[in-house]
């Protein structure tokens, strides 16, 4: 079947922000007194906020937290990140990712966004790529996280294309596993390629070109 559309995750593809999680989590877990570092923080790409947040409790050793505090928590480390995100510009976006985009399009593939995060859109305008987007399946209208194929489906679903025709590319392998469950076909990057389940390993973006003919 000939490939018709594109889905993209955000973070680890198109934009980094994991630093930003990074300092924002680090800065929860030091006021919780929890032991957190970047390797635990990689075990968050792909994972909605309250799941990481489960994450990082796992070395949280005193009573077990009510939901209502989980929630807190999270929303403040949601606020530190935003400060963070208010950071970023359209060069946070290189050329190489702005171009291939564009060219995909030209090429005549709909672009969707699927990404696990409640503040694509934030960020997509913050570094002014919202247009390079046909559709947006994000945080915001799913109820289930990667691994579960929801985004990438809803993704496909927006964009009135079949799953199998469409490609998701993922940096992480519980989005990888995603795709693979919305019965997509899929391209590994970065980290995920290194999970080898993939249909294609990217070098670099724009190897993208090497398979959307
Ligand atoms: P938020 P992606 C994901 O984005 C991040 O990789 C992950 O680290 C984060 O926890 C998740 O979004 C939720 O983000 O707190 O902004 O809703 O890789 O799916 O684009
Ligand atoms: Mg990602």
């Amino acid at each position: 079947m000939a490939l018709k559309a594109v889905i993209f995750d955000l973070d680890g593809v198109i934009v980094f922000t994991d630093k930003f999680h990074y300092q924002a989590w680090k800065k929860m877990a030091d006021r919780l007194d929890i032991y957190f570092d970047e390797t635990i923080n990689n075990r968050l790409r792909g994972v909605s906020r309250m799941d990481s947040l489960d994450i990082i409790l796992e070395r949280y050793d005193k009573e077990p937290l009510s939901l209502a505090k989980k929630e807190e928590l999270a929303s403040q480390k949601n606020d530190e990140y935003r400060e963070l995100l208010k950071t970023m510009t359209p060069d946070d976006v290189s050329d190489e990712v702005r171009e291939t985009l564009a060219e995909i399009r030209k090429r005549g593939y709909k672009i969707a966004l699927g990404s696990s995060s409640r503040n694509a859109k934030f960020i997509l305008e913050r570094v002014a790529l919202t247009d390079a987007f046909d559709e947006i399946s994000d945080g915001t209208n799913i109820s289930k996280s990667k691994p579960d194929p929801e985004v990438f489906l809803k993704g496909a679903e927006f964009l009135g294309e079949k799953p199998e025709d469409c490609l998701v590319v993922e940096d992480a392998e519980a989005g990888i596993d995603a795709g693979i469950a919305g019965g997509m076909k899929t391209a590994a990057i970065g980290e995920a390629v290194g999970c080898g389940k993939a249909d294609y390993a990217l070098d670099t973006f724009q190897d993208l070109l090497k398979i959307l003919v």
